[in-house]
């Protein structure tokens, strides 16, 4: 069948909006009408070239749909099934698949531009087209993997399906199952952007007692308070360690977390946490860039300096619960989304995220 997508042919060219070929599914594999699909800076590093992936290429992997045909062997969805797509597939079978890690299967990490045949069921022109985490959501229609879709109640608007696949799994995991945040902690969070509003919401879930935003935007901070948090940082303009020490009686913080994907903002998460404290890097910096960690403090402090990809969560039975936090009002995902675009809008779109638009934008037509 024919799709509309968004292509990337070449870094730091606008993508594409063009019609290309989509095959039908293969076994174990599911047709989905995409709708809806966020506007997330993860995407963006690789529009940039700072992430490197094989091109021609769909990007998007922020999104939630409709389940429209199943290819043979899918039992776990069905036709009309809305789903909220989970940007990694995993195979469940794998060393971290049954360590109950899913969210780094092993197996994905070498299919991640392709289904599990390793080959991608997007083309134009006899030209295979790259499917971005398996799943290329920035489109119409899009080909994944069965374990890519996480049945949704068709009471979870699409829109909210679309944060749940990405960033908001991935901050209010990063607070609830990766850094696992108690009651009366204090949190610092380096960037303000729709995944690090999604920190802040989790670390509000958690009742933290103090919660410290941190961003080189102004408008940022201010839409951060809306959400929960207690204090604002902005490192332009002030030495934002030194500040996030004072408002915490002169300690650091509990727990810090880097939503930016840079050296400097994790040498400035590691250095706001506390003796004992811990640091959790959401953001993945530019290909090569490092940072410096003052190594005896690491040891004599015993901090702690973690990763975590996609909230640490094990998607299956970590995400249909973000859906009913979301259902039972104690996830406010709806103040999020402060534009909504269609897919011919794409280029706008990502204008907005880099100008520093507050909120999360969101394709809703296709
Ligand atoms: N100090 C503090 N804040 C900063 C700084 C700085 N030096 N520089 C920029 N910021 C702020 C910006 O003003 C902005 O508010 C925020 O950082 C970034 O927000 P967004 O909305 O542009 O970006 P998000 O929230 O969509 O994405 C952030 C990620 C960390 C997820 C992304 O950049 C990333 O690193 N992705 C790779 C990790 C990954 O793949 N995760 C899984 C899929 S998301
Ligand atoms: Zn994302």
């Amino acid at each position: 069948m024919q799709t509309k997508a968004a292509v990337l042919y070449e870094y730091n060219q606008p993508l594409v909006v063009e019609d290309v070929e989509l095959d039908p599914p293969k076994a174990g594999e599911v047709l989905i009408k995409v709708g809806a699909a966020g506007i997330c800076r993860s995407d963006l590093h690789f529009m940039k070239g700072h992430a490197r992936a094989p091109l021609p290429i769909v990007l998007g992997h922020e999104a939630s749909g409709t389940v429209e045909e199943v290819g043979s062997g899918v039992t776990s969805v069905k036709p009309g099934d809305r789903v909220v797509l989970s940007f990694v597939s995993a195979c469940g079978r794998c060393n971290n698949c049954t360590d109950g890690r899913p969210n780094i299967c092993e197996t994905r990490a070498q299919f991640w531009t392709s289904q599990f045949d390793g080959t991608s069921r997007l083309h134009k022109g006899g030209q295979p087209i790259a499917q971005f985490d398996q799943m290329s959501c920035f489109a119409e229609y899009s080909v994944v993997p069965e374990s890519a879709c996480i049945p949704a109640p068709d009471s979870l608007p699409l829109d909210i399906g679309a944060l749940i696949g990405c960033c908001t799994t991935t901050g209010v995991g990063a607070v609830l199952a990766s850094a696992k945040v108690e009651p009366g902690s204090t949190v610092a969070v380096v960037g303000c952007g729709g995944v690090g509003l999604n920190v802040i919401m989790g670390a509000v879930l958690v009742n933290a007692s103090q919660i410290i935003a941190v961003d080189i935007n102004e408008g940022k901070l201010e839409f951060a308070m809306k959400f929960g948090a207690t204090h604002s940082v902005n490192p332009s303009n002030q030495d934002a360690v030194a500040r996030v020490k004072e408002i915490t009686g002169g300690k650091g913080v509990d727990y810090a977390f880097e939503v930016f994907g840079s050296g400097k903002t994790v040498e400035m998460t590691y250095n706001m946490t506390r003796k004992g404290g811990t640091s959790v890097i959401v953001g993945i910096a530019p290909l090569g860039e490092t940072a410096p960690i003052d190594a005896v403090s690491l040891v004599r402090d015993e901090k702690i300096l973690k990763g975590a990809y996609y909230g640490s969560v094990r998607m299956r039975t970590d995400m249909p619960k973000i859906m009913d936090m979301y259902l039972s009002g104690r996830l406010k995902l709806d103040d999020l989304i402060t534009r909504r675009y269609s897919l011919d809008q794409i280029n706008e779109a990502y204008d907005d995220l880099q100008r520093g638009d507050v909120g999360r934008g969101v394709i809703t037509s296709f």
